[in-house]
């Protein structure tokens, strides 16, 4: 039997009082309780990749409760900013959510390890691998995440980040005086500063706008994005420097999933994400893919650029700094963070080959 998401979660209630409530009010609790409804909400928009995660996500709960429990998901721009649908889940006013590292950074800063560039293989087997798996995340991160009132229940990649800019960037000196569009984690803020630009976070939903009125020069995006979010439409070059790859968490709130869910839920949400990420890594790879060549129809003239790998060397060398700024950030156990996943990642490497 499932159960409806409640304030009144067990712990708030004295033993007997629960008991005494129970009694009193029979049979209608049973009833009531067939009608669970849960709320994911997404960064991105319809036909995102993060709208096929939870899109897949609500198919499979709804089927393994046998219709006990449907899912909304709510797409980007109907419930607020990345940040907003972070603090919602903590609140427990909805139950999932997308949190992505490039927006979570000022909650949970260790997570920020993943907005350092050339971290992440190149190979992205090896990153599946660890996001899906790796103990660093789930219990060192995972921590990290219950300490502000979150659950992290999965890591998956979303693809190479590409730059869409208003001129060619092949060194650090043609980011000069350059408005780089970034999310708002401070790290990526460093990291920009780093490769000599000039970083302006902002929310993804300004972020059009922002190209069309040149407040900015530029933004950086998995190509599925690039392409369902028209950036290619203000911008110029398309360009690869292989610096990062974007990822996401799904996260719940910690006590609902603790304390307010039956085991029978607890396993059905367990079950349905160990499921979903052969699902959503192949669904990424797909768009990104597809994508391309859309973007390459609709606009035959887009400049695409990839950096060669002495280009790429210079980038890859002045996010050494943005690694040292990491641990000043997050202080000693930052280091052992970076430290552990960077032997995570060379593992995975190995096997993957
Ligand atoms: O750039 C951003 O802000 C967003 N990019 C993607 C691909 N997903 C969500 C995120 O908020």
């Amino acid at each position: 039997m499932v159960r409806t998401m409640t304030l009144t979660s067990k712990r708030r209630f004295g033993g007997s009082l629960l008991l005494a409530g129970v009694a009193a009010v029979g049979l209608s609790i049973g009833s009531a309780a067939q009608a669970a409804e849960w709320k994911f909400a997404i960064e991105e928009i319809d036909g995102s990749v993060q709208d096929r995660y939870a899109q897949e996500f609500k198919r499979l709960v709804e089927e393994k409760s046998g219709g006990d429990i449907t899912v909304t998901v709510y797409p980007y721009g109907t419930l607020g900013t990345s940040a907003d649908l972070t603090e919602l889940v903590t609140q427990g006013a909805i139950q999932f959510a997308n949190s992505s590292p490039g927006h979570l950074g000022t909650l949970v800063p260790e997570i920020q390890v993943f907005s350092i560039p050339y971290l992440l293989s190149d190979n992205n087997e090896a990153n599946k691998k660890v996001l899906t798996e790796s103990p660093v995340i789930y219990e060192r991160l995972g921590s990290e995440f219950e300490e502000k009132g979150l659950k992290l229940l999965t890591m998956y990649p979303e693809g190479e980040m590409v730059w869409t800019t208003n001129r060619e960037i092949r060194k650090p000196e043609d980011f000069d005086n350059f408005k780089m569009r970034t999310m708002v984690s401070p790290m990526l803020v460093e990291a920009y500063e780093s490769f000599g630009a000039n970083p302006t976070p902002m929310p993804y939903g300004e972020v059009y706008g922002g190209l069309q009125l040149k407040q900015i020069d530029g933004q950086v995006n998995p190509i599925f994005a690039i392409e369902e979010m028209k950036f290619y439409e203000v911008t110029d070059y398309m360009i690869w420097a292989g610096q990062q790859q974007f990822t996401t968490t799904v996260v719940t709130n910690a006590d609902w999933y603790a304390a307010d869910l039956t085991d029978e839920q607890r396993k059905i949400v367990d079950e349905t994400v160990a499921e979903l990420a052969d699902y959503i890594f192949e669904v990424q790879d797909e768009f990104n893919e597809t994508r391309l060549e859309k973007i390459k129809q609709a606009k035959p003239d887009m400049k695409m650029i990839r950096l060669s790998d002495e280009e790429r060397a210079v980038f890859e060398e002045r996010a050494q700094a943005v690694r040292e700024r990491y641990v000043e950030m997050v202080g000693e156990d930052g280091e052992e963070v970076l430290q552990a996943l960077e032997e995570e990642i060379k593992q995975a490497e190995k096997e993957a080959m």
